[in-house]
């Protein structure tokens, strides 16, 4: 187990602040430049798009933390309301917009009807990118910004909304580490994925990861708990140490199909989750967490092409710490 001193010399070393100059909100997104967003869509060949949001709705994987709930969807205007508009509308919708509504539900002659809805839900509930301002350490946020700048007003640095001139779009890598283990469906916790097994992986697949791309890893997790249903069923993801090997190969961003992307055992005595402090805080780079990436590893293992175009775009939700989102693989 390392050392807290440990980690400090490794954050001292996969650093980016200052990079990109004192201003830089983008962190690692800086890599994506126009050559590799264009390069990237050179990638598609055949048209096959694969969604790797999970549902969001209440059958969702949140529920291990009390304080994260799943998204709950209200319907806010349904058939009913048009009966009642049809009934009482000019008395019910008493301004003018309302009465001008209200004309629209008149009886049969007119057939216009419609349904609203809304979503409650945490932004870091389903498929996710957290922001460079979710975790922090010391008082510091990315690139030196003080951790008071995030206040319940929102996040004045490092927000998501501060990320969308990258798109975000860029050429993905997918890793299978459940197909390089001939894991059956998931990685069982206890055998954190290292930097070593990544370069395996790397080699295996025939694929390469360089400047810009964004680094999916199949860990199988998505797919256990649509079998299980188990909300806090534990599992291995990245060691803490694969960081630096991100930081080496200047890798945009890095998502995974489980609740951390790392891995649940800390590996760093006297702190939580090393591996988001090094990659939002340190080196100012994304997570994606819970991508449902079930059907593209199936796809890649079936024409050996482990590479595609990824665009994943956030909500432009001002001064958020992370944004639900449906990125989309093209291959
Ligand atoms: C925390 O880091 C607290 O959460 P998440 O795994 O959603 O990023």
């Amino acid at each position: 187990m390392a050392s807290l001193t440990d980690f400090r010399r490794v954050a001292d070393g996969v650093r980016n602040w200052g990079r990109w100059g004192a201003a830089d909100e983008l962190g690692t997104l800086n890599f994506i430049t126009p050559a590799k967003v264009s390069a990237a869509a050179g990638l598609v060949r055949h048209g096959k798009v694969f969604p790797l949001g999970i549902d969001f709705g209440s059958n969702g994987p949140q529920g291990a933390f009390q304080f994260r709930q799943n998204p709950v969807h209200v319907m806010t205007v349904d058939g009913g309301d048009a009966r009642t508009l049809v009934e009482y509308g000019p008395k019910w919708l008493s301004n003018t917009v309302g009465q001008e509504l209200s004309s629209f539900f008149d009886g049969a002659q007119n057939p216009f009807r419609f349904n609203d809805d809304m979503i409650i839900m945490p932004l870091q509930a389903a498929t996710q990118w957290d922001a460079l301002s979710h975790v922090y350490y010391e008082d510091k946020l990315y690139n030196g910004f003080p951790a008071d700048s995030v206040t319940s007003l929102g996040a004045f640095h490092c927000g998501i909304d501060k990320v969308d001139s990258k798109g975000i779009t860029s050429r993905g890598v997918l890793l299978d580490l459940v197909r390089h283990r001939k894991a059956d469906t998931y990685l069982a916790p206890g055998a954190p994925i290292t930097p070593e097994e990544l370069d395996e992986v790397v080699a295996a697949q025939g694929v390469t990861v360089g400047s810009g791309d964004i680094v999916l890893i199949h860990t199988g997790w998505q797919a256990r708990y649509l079998e299980t249903g188990d909300r806090g069923e534990s599992y291995s993801g990245l060691d803490w140490l694969c960081a630096p090997w991100l930081h080496e190969r200047e890798v945009a961003a890095v998502a995974a199909d489980n609740l951390m992307v790392e891995d649940p055992t800390s590996g760093v005595d006297g702190t939580f989750l090393p591996m988001h402090m090094l990659c939002l805080r340190d080196m100012g780079l994304m997570l994606g967490e819970y991508w449902d990436l079930t059907a593209l590893a199936a796809d890649c293992a079936a024409d050996g092409a482990y590479e595609f175009q990824l665009v994943a775009p956030p909500l432009r939700v001002i001064g958020a710490v992370g944004s639900p989102i449906n990125p989309i693989a093209i291959k």
